[in-house]
């Protein structure tokens, strides 16, 4: 990896030359803004200037049209970046349906991302370029960002939410991965490379790291580990829920709000499960807070994703 400062760094996604065609918009816009009010100051003060003899009789000459054009103009072209902008913003929040799934967790001072098929890796993210993937993202710790320039995305990372972003690679090449988000003493070492690859090489790649087991088995076999199972199987002496079908569905909790099923909801239910209890239930669930890490617990959700859910 190269550590030249990129003044400019290079488009990987479609995404990234539509932020630039917008940025470069807005800095034309403001220089022909601005351009005329210095260039007549400058000639102002010399035409003007103290000892010259210039005509300083101030003739009452109003042109209410042509006042009333450089408000109207700029304005309308203002409100015309605002509605460009915020359409390339809400673009960025909503992701495809069908987007391959990377979850990711930072943590002083590393990034961590765990594949659908059960790869994982540190400070490195290998992606297939022309697939849609979707990062979901939280922190083990303080708040990082995670930066990717080449996609002209950045996200913070927050402990305890999970927040998200996305992107569709189109070039292959290795690209810097920042942390932008000053997160202690090696916040600057918090840096990695994003790995573009073809779809081809991106099958090659994860067949090299070995990955046997799905995201999904992994969480199984945490599930039996840290007990779970043994509430909530089917036919267990515990009256606890159901996990089957959870994902995405909408749940009643024993003080009348009903609570839509996503990630979030399944990661507070492991890590803080006595502030939303399920309808018909009693909060015995112990906590999980300081016993599982965050990877642990995406991959306990991946599992419980995998028993199957309501159609989204
Ligand atoms: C002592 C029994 C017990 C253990 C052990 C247990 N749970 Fe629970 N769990 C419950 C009960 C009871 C509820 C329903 C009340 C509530 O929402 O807190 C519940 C709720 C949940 C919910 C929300 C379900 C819903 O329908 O809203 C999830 C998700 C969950 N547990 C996952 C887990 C995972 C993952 C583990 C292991 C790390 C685990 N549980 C361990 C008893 C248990
Ligand atoms: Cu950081």
């Amino acid at each position: 990896m190269s550590h030249s400062v990129d003044l400019w760094p290079v488009q990987a996604s479609a995404h990234a030359g539509e932020v630039d065609l917008l940025i470069g918009s807005f800095g034309a816009l403001v220089f022909a803004l601005s351009a005329p009010v210095f260039l007549l100051l400058v000639v102002f003060a010399v035409r003007y200037r103290n000892g010259r003899r210039a005509d300083r009789t101030h003739k009452f000459d109003r042109n209410i049209w042509l006042e009333v054009s450089w408000s109207i103009i700029p304005f309308l072209l203002i409100i015309g970046f605002f509605v460009w902008s915020t359409f390339l913003f809400s673009q960025l929040r909503r992701p495809p349906e069908d987007s391959f799934v990377i979850n990711v967790v930072g943590k002083q001072w590393m990034w961590k991302f765990q594949h659908p098929s059960g790869a994982r890796e540190i400070d490195e993210l290998h992606v297939p370029v022309g697939t849609s993937v979707r990062l979901i993202m939280t922190s083990q710790d303080v708040i990082h960002s995670l930066y990717i320039p080449a996609l002209r995305i950045k996200q913070d990372v927050l402990p305890g939410r999970y927040t998200s972003m996305w992107f569709e690679a189109t070039r292959p090449g290795v690209y810097p991965l920042r942390c932008a988000e000053y997160c202690g003493a090696e916040h600057s070492r918090m840096i990695g490379r994003f790995v573009a690859l073809s779809q081809a090489d991106y099958s090659e790649w994860l067949e090299t790291t070995g990955a046997s087991r799905d995201l999904a088995a992994q969480g199984e076999t945490l599930f039996r580990r840290f007990g779970c199972s043994g509430c909530h199987t089917p036919g267990s002496s515990v009256h606890a829920p159901s996990l089957a079908g959870l994902y995405g569905s909408p749940v009643p909790l024993s003080d009348g709000r009903v609570i839509l099923a996503d990630e979030q909801y399944i990661h507070d239910s492991i890590l803080l499960p006595n502030r939303d209890v399920a309808a018909g239930y009693r909060p015995i669930m112990p906590t999980f807070a300081n016993v599982l890490s965050e990877e642990e617990v995406m991959l306990l959700s991946a599992y419980i994703k995998s028993l199957g859910g309501a159609e989204r």
